[in-house]
């Protein structure tokens, strides 16, 4: 048996992000395909904090109706975070990694710990309101939160921390729009893209990452976008993109970061349920993030993992 984390499960309903309808039920179908049981199972110490419910009256749409969801969800995981909790944010769409990551940011200033963010992602998400095609604001939070121009109206604190770009690490990339494929380019983010999985496996550009984290000490918040996932095994999603990680890469990326002991807080995002079949995909979900708290074949580390650290 591993050792036991303190987890808070906070749900984010929120939806306003995309276009399509559906992604506020992700946190119902995940809670239903038994997420906190499972967790619980594994000898963690779980607590349901429910889900964010910010009063979004008088602004159904757009980034000053996300502000609401952000500034709300940005409490709770501070809460979460401060009283020793690893926060696992259940969404939703992937506007309210601006709420968790910034959290996040808030709590690392304090400690002066370097932040970096797994984003396993068939999208780069990097858009601003002046590149974006679609004006999803799904398609923008890493711009957000790298300080890029156009979201001032978004956070509350206006001194607020930034994340570095150069300690984003974009994983799984396969779709990114002309604009955000400059800006991207700009700013330097890391980017582990499908190309570079298919010539290296998923193992060598991971443990480079977590290597790179252990070495400066930081925090690791992974945010996992389920289109990272071939839509083969996890359909409910609003636009599929061929080519997605195979449920055996995407396993071992968790045990990966599971044996790490990196990983300090978690989004796990939309999940459409509506598109859902059957309840496949929330379950595959449910299997992963299992995986990355620690259920494993074996009681005993992954022999191959000890073979090659003991180099
Ligand atoms: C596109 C945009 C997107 C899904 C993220 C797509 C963004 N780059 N789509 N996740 N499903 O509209 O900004
Ligand atoms: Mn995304
Ligand atoms: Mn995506
Ligand atoms: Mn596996």
């Amino acid at each position: 048996m591993s050792e036991t984390t303190r987890i808070a499960i906070i749900g984010v309903p929120i939806e306003i992000g995309t276009s399509e309808p559906g992604a506020l039920m992700g946190p119902a179908a995940l809670r239903t395909a038994g997420l906190i049981r499972t967790l619980a199972d594994l000898g963690h110490d779980v607590e349901d904090a429910g889900d964010v419910a910010p009063d979004t009256s008088g602004a159904a749409r757009g980034l000053p109706a996300v502000a609401r969801w952000t500034r709300a969800l940005s409490e709770r995981v501070t809460a979460a975070l401060e009283g020793g909790a690893l926060p696992v944010v259940l969404g939703g769409d992937h506007s309210l990694s601006l709420g968790s990551i910034d959290a996040v940011l808030h709590h690392c200033r304090a400690s002066q710990k370097p932040v970096f963010v797994l984003w396993l992602d068939a999208h780069a998400d990097f858009n601003t309101p002046d590149t974006s095609p679609s004006g999803n604001v799904h398609g923008m939070p890493l711009a957000a939160l790298c300080g890029e121009p156009g979201f001032s109206e978004l956070f509350a604190d206006q001194d607020r921390p930034f994340l570095d770009p150069t300690r984003v690490h974009l994983f799984g990339l396969r779709s990114i729009d002309v604009g955000e494929r400059a800006l991207v380019t700009k700013a330097r983010v890391a980017v582990t893209d499908m190309r570079a999985i298919d010539e290296f496996g998923v193992v060598a550009p991971l443990r480079r990452i977590l290597e790179r984290v252990a070495t400066e000490d930081g925090h690791l918040h992974v945010s996992f976008d389920i289109d990272f996932l071939d839509p083969g095994i996890a359909p409910a999603v609003g636009t599929t993109v061929p080519g997605g990680a195979t449920f055996r890469e995407a396993h071992l990326i968790m045990e990966m970061l599971h044996d790490s002991g990196l990983v300090g807080s978690l989004d796990v995002v939309e999940l459409n349920p509506f598109l859902d079949e059957r309840g496949r995909s929330a379950r595959v979900l449910v299997e992963l993030v299992a995986s990355l708290f620690g259920r494993r074949i074996l009681d005993r580390p992954t022999p191959v993992i000890e073979a090659v650290s003991a180099q």
